[in-house]
């Protein structure tokens, strides 16, 4: 693997670990690659990690299987997303050779609709894997492990606020970590999710950055102005200015979705639902009450607001047509083992 961590001892766990993670919002959105085979970000990015949206990963070595096993929400599934999962446990075995294992991953959510369950999913399949094969990891190093699976789940590592570092070498990743701003006791805030569809997103987060940096006119622009964002964002995050937090992360999410669309051909998340939604908070906001929107690489609305304020503003939101759920979160906890019955096997 890229990090340079070292490896210490060899043991795989051949009983099964269970890890669970939760899913993190962007405030600040990290949008765009330096390296795509490093995945390295080309900026850094500040998140809130949320309680409701939560993946439980349970990994089993065992050496009596042909091959890998991936069961994501209780379906065995092949191609991509077990070679996604298998190349990663290579990553985190490094130099040794690991044995096959079953993974079983579930989400409470709906999975690749831009609900940032890959962010949950590397985030608890790496704290898995640190306990799996011994690897002895700092949360620092446990971040860059789930940086390489998925760039937004190093941030899930943490519970509360988180910051991505971006580091500027092209092949080297040692200042690409994330680390904890603030736990999920800091600030009792509350973030609405509208699910405005369930289903997969056509063009997936690689895809679109990359697509994205590659014909956007105003990319530089993107990455050039990303520091004045999260350095106010973290001033902001610091003061528990409320109003300064949603509205710089209103401005982010819309200079992310803004060069999104300027890339050729453009890249839409959004449907009928997402914008009539983002006007039925900005009425809202006209009408003094405190709620800004942000999305992701989906059509979910995800609306910031102080807890006194979240059943009117849910209630605004059930009366938008083409709703199918709201799922109401506050700060989440870290990603962390749940259990592990510690018997360990010496790998030769
Ligand atoms: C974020 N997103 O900061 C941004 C905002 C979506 C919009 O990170 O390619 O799955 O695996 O590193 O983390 C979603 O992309 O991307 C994402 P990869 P990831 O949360």
């Amino acid at each position: 693997m890229n990090s340079k961590r070292k490896r210490i001892i060899a043991d795989f766990t051949y009983n099964p670990v269970t890890a669970k993670a939760h899913a993190n919002i962007a405030l600040i959105k990290y949008w765009g690659k330096r390296s795509v085979d490093l995945n390295l970000p080309a900026v850094g990015s500040i998140s809130l990690t949320l309680d409701a949206l939560q993946t439980t990963t349970t990994l089993q070595f065992d050496d009596h299987l042909e091959n890998d096993i991936l069961q994501l929400d209780h379906r065995i599934v092949a191609g991509e997303p077990l070679e996604r999962v298998s190349t990663f446990l290579d990553l985190a075995a490094g130099t040794i050779k690991r044995p096959r294992a079953k993974i079983s991953t579930s989400n409470n959510f709906p999975t690749g609709a831009g609900l940032a369950s890959s962010a949950s999913g590397f985030a608890a399949l790496a704290i898995a894997a640190n306990q799996g094969m011994n690897l002895q990891l700092t949360d620092k190093e446990l971040s860059k492990l789930a940086r390489q699976g998925s760039g937004s789940a190093a941030r899930s590592i943490y519970g509360g606020f988180a910051e991505m570092r971006c580091g500027s070498s092209l092949n080297d990743d040692s200042d690409d970590f994330a680390q904890g701003l603030y736990n999920d006791s800091y600030w009792d805030l509350r973030l609405l999710i509208a699910v405005t569809s369930a289903n997969k997103k056509e063009i997936g987060s690689t895809e679109g950055m990359v697509r994205t940096a590659k014909t956007s006119p105003f990319y530089r622009g993107w990455v050039e102005s990303q520091n004045e964002d999260l350095d106010e964002m973290r001033r902001s995050i610091s003061n528990k200015d409320f109003e300064k937090v949603g509205e710089l992360t209103e401005h982010s999410c819309f200079k992310m979705h803004g060069l999104a669309m300027s890339a050729r051909s453009p890249i839409l998340y959004w449907n009928a639902a997402t914008t009539k939604m983002i006007h039925t908070i900005w009425n809202l906001r006209k009408k003094g009450i405190a709620a800004y929107v942000t999305m992701d690489a989906g059509p979910q609305v995800k609306v910031l607001c102080l807890p006194g304020r979240a059943e009117l503003v849910k209630q605004a939101m059930l009366s938008v047509e083409g709703v199918k759920q709201i799922i109401e979160a506050k700060p989440g906890p870290g990603a962390t083992i749940v259990s592990d019955d510690q018997q360990t096997v010496k790998n030769n």
